[in-house]
Order: C-alpha cells, then structure tokens, then sequence
C-alpha cells in the first residue's frame, strides 16, 4: 500500500513539505545501513489524537544512537514536542510516526564519525500492519532460515536501519513461499522474533516470550502486553523456547507498534486454530488503552491537543 501523503515533515528542526523532504543520493545512511529509528502509533482517544509510549520510543531511539555514536543533536523533550507539532500541522488524528536520525551527506567510507547527524520526523495514517482481516481471524507464518543477527554480529537491542536487511530478507522469503510473515530464531536456535514484532506465546493459561538473551529488540509493546496481562491476573514468563513448543502452543500472537496484537493462526503448516480468548482480551485491552479508555494506564497516552 502506497505511504499516505500528509503537507509536512519535519527535518532538522522545520517543517518541509512533504515532497521537499529530500536527501542526497551520496548520504552516508543509504550505502551502509548508518541510521536509527522508531515507530509510534498515535491513536484516536475520547480528548482527541494521543501517542502510545512517546518518551519511551524517543528513549530507544536515543539508545539506539549510542550504540552506534551516534549523538543525537536534539534531547528526548524536543522530540516529543516536534512530533506532537507535527501532527498538529498535519491535522492528524491516528497515525503512524517515523522519526529517523541517520548519518547524512559529508564523507563516503565505512567510517561514519566525520558525517553529520541528520534527524527527521514523519507522520501519515497506516492501517494494520498485517491487513484488517490478520488483526480479526490471525495470520499465517513460517520459521525462516535466516537467522536472527546474533548480539556479537549487531546489536538486537539496537533499532538500526541497517539492521533490518537481516528482517527483509526473513520476510521476503515468508511471502515467496506464501504465508504473511516469518518467526526468526536466535543464534543458538530457539526462538526469537518476527522481522518487526515480539512473539507470544498462550500455553496452560500462561503467557510466555523470549528473554533478552534471545536477539530480540525489546519491544514496547511487548513491555505494555506484558504488563496488561499481568494486572489482568495472567503469569508471564520471558522463557527461551524451541520451535516445536509453538507447534503445540495454545494460543500465539505477535506484538508491534505496526503489528499491534496480530494473532498468529498457523506456524510452519502447525494448525493453532483461530485467535483464542486470552490473545482476544489482551488484544482488546490493548485497543482500550490505547484508545484512553482505562484511566489506570494514561501515563501511556501523550495527548496532542492539550
Ligand atoms: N522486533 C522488531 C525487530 C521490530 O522491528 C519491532 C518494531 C518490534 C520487535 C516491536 O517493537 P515495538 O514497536 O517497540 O513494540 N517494528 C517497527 C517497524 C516495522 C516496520 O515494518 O517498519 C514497528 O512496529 O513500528
């Protein structure tokens, strides 16, 4: 589906149009992969437009430019004030937000440190990641047979653009082969992600996702889930867990800003059947959050339009 367009974006401390927010074909960023990012949702709630977890994506974000020394030349503050004026500008309710920071146009060669450090924040409308009809009845995956980058080959904690040729290539050969999405495991061979969401898994009414140690971003998603599912009276457990644990699980689903609370229906041609109940009250009380509709979780929303 083609990117929405909206009137602005903001680079570099301005707003530009849309269609001036151009880069040179000689910037660092695009040869080797050299930028950090993030996605956030902001959603439609009852006291208009809020974003889900702002100054925790902008946290990330700025962690993600440490591990590569990358210093981000604006604070955490500024950026979540720069994308709430976006939207503002933008006139948006729901939408999408893609800020990048990525090494830009100065010196070509592996060597990063003499370029500058250019920062962008984007907004348009995208709709489920996985397609309407994936949120409602569940999608179909397959364990890919690239492996998850490993922490001594990149850093997993790191949202790095380069990073995801490894996700491209998992989620390429998941389509080619005809399911919706691939399941990535880990160096050591137990599970660990989607290309670009968390996975769960419901077993015996437990909730169980892979720890850290399992190559995974830690997704603030995941984390929001988790928490839900424990005041809701569920146990969670970060557990390493075998492909074939999945076959037998219960109840699966993946987590993601894009992705939201996708239910997984099939793995590897492993029936799980449709979405089961627990996946179904997470993921409405995902959407009740989000949305503003559980007052004990408002610390999550940043509303735009004070
Ligand atoms: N793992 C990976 C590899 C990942 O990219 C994401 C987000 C997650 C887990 C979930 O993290 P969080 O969004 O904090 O819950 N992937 C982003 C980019 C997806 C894309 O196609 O681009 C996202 O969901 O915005």
């Amino acid at each position: 589906m083609p990117i929405q367009e909206v009137e602005k974006i903001w680079m570099n401390g301005a707003l530009v149009d849309w269609g001036e927010a151009k880069i040179h074909v000689l910037t660092h960023a695009l040869h080797y992969g050299s930028g950090v990012f993030e996605g956030i949702r902001c959603y439609k709630t009852d006291k208009g437009a809020a974003v889900f977890r702002l100054r925790d994506h902008m946290m990330r974000l700025m962690d993600s430019g440490k591990l590569y020394f990358m210093t981000i030349p604006y604070s955490v503050e500024e950026l979540c004030k720069a994308t709430k004026d976006l939207i503002r500008v933008n006139k948006l309710s729901g939408c999408y937000i893609r800020p990048i920071a990525y090494r830009g146009y100065g010196e070509m060669g592996l060597n990063p440190l003499k370029n500058p450090i250019d920062v962008a924040i984007a907004a348009w409308p995208w709709g489920a990641y996985l397609g309407e009809e994936g949120l409602k009845k569940g999608i179909r995956i397959k364990t890919s047979s690239f492996q998850r980058i490993s922490p001594n080959v990149l850093p997993p904690l790191a949202k790095a653009t380069g990073q995801y040729a490894n996700s491209i290539l998992a989620k390429v050969e998941s389509l080619n082969a005809g399911y919706d999405e691939a399941l990535m495991l880990d160096y050591r061979g137990y599970v660990s992600e989607g290309p670009g969401e968390n996975i769960f898994v419901v077993k015996d009414d437990v909730l169980y996702t892979p720890p850290e140690h399992a190559s995974i971003l830690k997704g603030i998603t995941r984390d929001s889930v988790m928490t839900l599912a424990m005041d809701m009276g569920y146990q969670v457990l970060e557990r390493d867990m075998t492909r074939a644990s999945l076959y037998l699980a219960d109840e699966l689903f993946f987590t993601g800003t894009a992705a939201e609370v996708t239910p997984i229906r099939e793995i590897d041609n492993y029936s799980i059947g449709a979405p089961g109940p627990i996946t179904r009250e997470i993921q409405a009380k995902f959407f009740e959050v989000t949305k503003g509709g559980d007052e004990r979780y408002k610390a999550w929303l940043d509303h735009v339009y004070p």
